[in-house]
C-alpha cells in the first residue's frame, strides 16, 4: 500500500513509519515539527536524543535500502494538505498529527485554543482533501480512550444500543472527556463520522489508551532511528514518567489517591494495531471505532509495579493538579482488534525492566525540575503561561529543512 503517516516525526508516528516501510509499503511522512517546538517552548527535551527527520530518513535508507518520502508542513494549511495527499497518492492515511498533551491544552486560553484549532482544523482539512482527491482512501485516525471519560457503566467500542421510551437505536457512546485536548478528539470523531456519512469516506477511529515503552524492532537498529521519550510534567505519560523517576531516585508522583484507572498498551502493540486496521479497512461510508489498549491499571498499581523493580523507589501522593475522578468504576470493551488477530505484549516485569534500562542508559540527560506538574486544571492560566508567554512555536529550521509552516 501507499501509506501517508501524518505526525511521522513524533513518538508513535516515526516507529510506525519504519514498521510499515519495512513491511513493504511505500511510506510518506508528514510533520510540521510542532512537537519539537513545544520542547523549546517548555524548555525540556526528549530523554533519548533524537536527530532531525531528514537525518532519520537518510539513516533508514542506508540501513534498509528503503526510501521514506517527507512532506514538511502544517495540516491547518489546507493547500499543504491537499498538495501532500494529491502528490503522494495514498491508499491509506494514518493520522497521528495532533497536539496530544492534556496538560499542554490546559495551560491557558491560548494553549486550549491552539490545541483545538490545530487538531480539529487539521483533521477537517484532511477530510476535505480525501473527499476531493480520492474517497476510497482509508483514514486511520488516532483518537483516545479519554474521549469516554470514566462513566459508571461499561464502556463500549464507539457505539451503544439505547432503548428510550420504547424505541431502540445504536448511537455514539456518550463522551465525557477530561481536558480540552481530549475534547478535541471528540470533536474530530464527530467530524469524521459525519464525513463518512455525507461523502462515503472509509474511516477507523482508534481510541487508544496510554502508550508505554520506547524501542521497536526498527528503531532499535541504530541510535539515529530512536524515537522520542518524554518524561516531563506536561508531555511525559504516566508509566514512562514513573520509570524515569524511579531510576533517578525521585519520588514516583501519584496524583491524588491513584485510583485513576486507564487502558494501557505497549508501543509495539500500537504498531500492530495500526497494521491490523490497515489490512482490514473500513467499508466505504463506514465510520468504525476500535478501543486500542490491551490492559487497564490504576495509577497506584503502575507506581507499585515500577517501584517493585527498583530497590529504594518511593511513591509520593501529591494533590491532583487535574480535575478527574480519583476512584471510579472502569470496564472498557476492547475486543475488535483482538478479533482481527492482535497478540498483546502485556506489562510484565521483563517489559518494565526494558523501559527502566532505557531510562537508566540516558539518566544523565534528566532535568529533575521537569518532573514537577506545572499545569493545574482549576486555574485558567498556569505558571507556564506567565513564565513562557503563550504562543506555541514550531522551530524555524531543522538541519536545512524547508522552513516549516505556521503554527
Ligand atoms: P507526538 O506529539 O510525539 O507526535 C505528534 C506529531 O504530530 C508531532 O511530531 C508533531 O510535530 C506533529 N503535528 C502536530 N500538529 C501538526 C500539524 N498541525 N501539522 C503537521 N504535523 C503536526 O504524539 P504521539 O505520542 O506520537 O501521539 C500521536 C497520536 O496518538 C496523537 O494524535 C495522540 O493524541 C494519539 N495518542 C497518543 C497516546 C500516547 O500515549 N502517546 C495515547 C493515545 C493516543
Ligand atoms: N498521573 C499521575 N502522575 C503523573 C502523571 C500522570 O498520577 O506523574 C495520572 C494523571 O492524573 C492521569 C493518568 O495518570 O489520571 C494518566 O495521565 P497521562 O499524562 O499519562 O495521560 P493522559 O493525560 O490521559 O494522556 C495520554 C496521552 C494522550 C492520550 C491519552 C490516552 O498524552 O495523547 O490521548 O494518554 S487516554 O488516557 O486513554 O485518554
Amino acid at each position: 500500500m501507499n501509506i501517508l503517516v501524518l505526525g511521522g516525526d513524533g513518538y508513535l508516528g516515526w516507529p510506525t513509519a519504519l514498521y510499515l516501510s519495512r513491511r513493504g509499503h511505500r511510506v510518506g511522512v508528514v510533520d510540521n515539527f510542532a512537537r519539537r517546538g513545544y520542547d523549546l517552548e517548555m524548555g525540556v527535551e526528549s530523554l533519548v536524543p533524537i536527530v532531525s527527520l531528514q537525518r532519520r530518513v537518510r539513516r533508514w535508507r542506508e540501513i534498509s535500502d528503503l526510501a521514506v518520502d517527507t512532506y514538511v508542513g502544517d495540516l491547518t494549511d489546507p493547500a499543504f494538505v491537499t498538495q501532500a495527499v494529491t502528490s503522494f497518492g495514498p491508499d491509506a492515511v494514518v493520522h497521528f498529527a495532533e497536539q496530544r498533551s492534556a496538560p499542554y491544552s490546559m495551560i491557558d486560553r491560548n494553549h486550549a485554543v491552539y490545541s483545538q484549532v490545530n487538531n480539529v482544523v487539521g483533521t477537517l482539512n484532511l477530510l476535505y482533501a480525501i473527499a476531493e482527491h480520492n474517497r476510497d482512501i482509508h483514514l486511520v485516525k488516532l483518537g483516545t480512550m479519554g474521549e469516554y471519560g470514566t462513566p459508571n457503566i461499561d464502556i463500549e467500542e464507539g457505539f451503544i444500543e439505547i432503548t428510550h421510551r420504547g424505541r431502540t437505536d445504536v448511537v455514539p457512546y456518550p463522551k465525557q472527556p477530561g481536558s480540552f485536548y481530549h475534547l478535541s478528539k471528540v470533536h474530530d470523531s464527530h467530524n469524521i463520522m459525519f464525513a463518512c456519512r455525507i461523502w462515503g469516506i472509509r474511516a477507523t477511529d482508534l481510541n487508544q489508551g496510554i502508550v508505554y515503552g520506547h524501542e521497536t524492532e526498527e528503531t532499535g537498529l541504530h541510535p539515529e532511528l530512536a524515537t522520542r521519550f518524554d518524561y516531563d510534567g506536561v508531555f511525559g505519560t504516566v508509566l514512562n514518567r514513573f520509570c524515569v523517576q524511579a531510576v533517578t531516585g525521585n519520588n514516583l508522583t501519584v496524583y491524588g489517591s491513584g485510583g485513576q484507572t486507564r487502558g494501557m498498551l505497549n508501543i509495539v502493540d500500537t504498531l500492530a494495531c495500526i497494521e491490523l486496521a490497515l489490512e482490514h479497512p473500513a467499508d466505504p461510508g463506514e465510520f468504525r471505532v476500535f478501543n486500542q489498549f490491551t490492559e487497564s491499571f490504576s495509577v497506584q498499581q503502575m507506581a507499585e509495579m515500577v517501584a517493585a523493580e527498583v530497590p529504594g523507589a518511593n511513591i509520593e501522593h501529591t494533590s491532583d493538579p487535574r480535575v478527574e475522578k480519583e476512584e471510579h468504576y472502569y470496564r472498557a470493551a476492547h475486543t475488535k482488534l483482538l478479533d482481527l488477530g492482535l497478540k498483546p505484549h502485556l506489562l510484565t516485569s521483563t517489559v518494565l525492566k526494558s523501559i527502566l534500562a532505557v531510562a537508566e542508559q540516558y539518566k544523565a540527560n534528566v532535568d529533575t525540575a521537569a518532573f514537577r506538574p506545572t499545569v493545574n486544571w482549576r486555574s485558567t492560566a498556569s505558571e507556564l503561561a506567565t513564565a513562557r508567554g503563550s504562543a506555541p512555536r514550531a522551530p524555524a529550521d531543522h538541519e536545512g529543512d524547508q522552513a516549516v509552516a505556521r503554527v
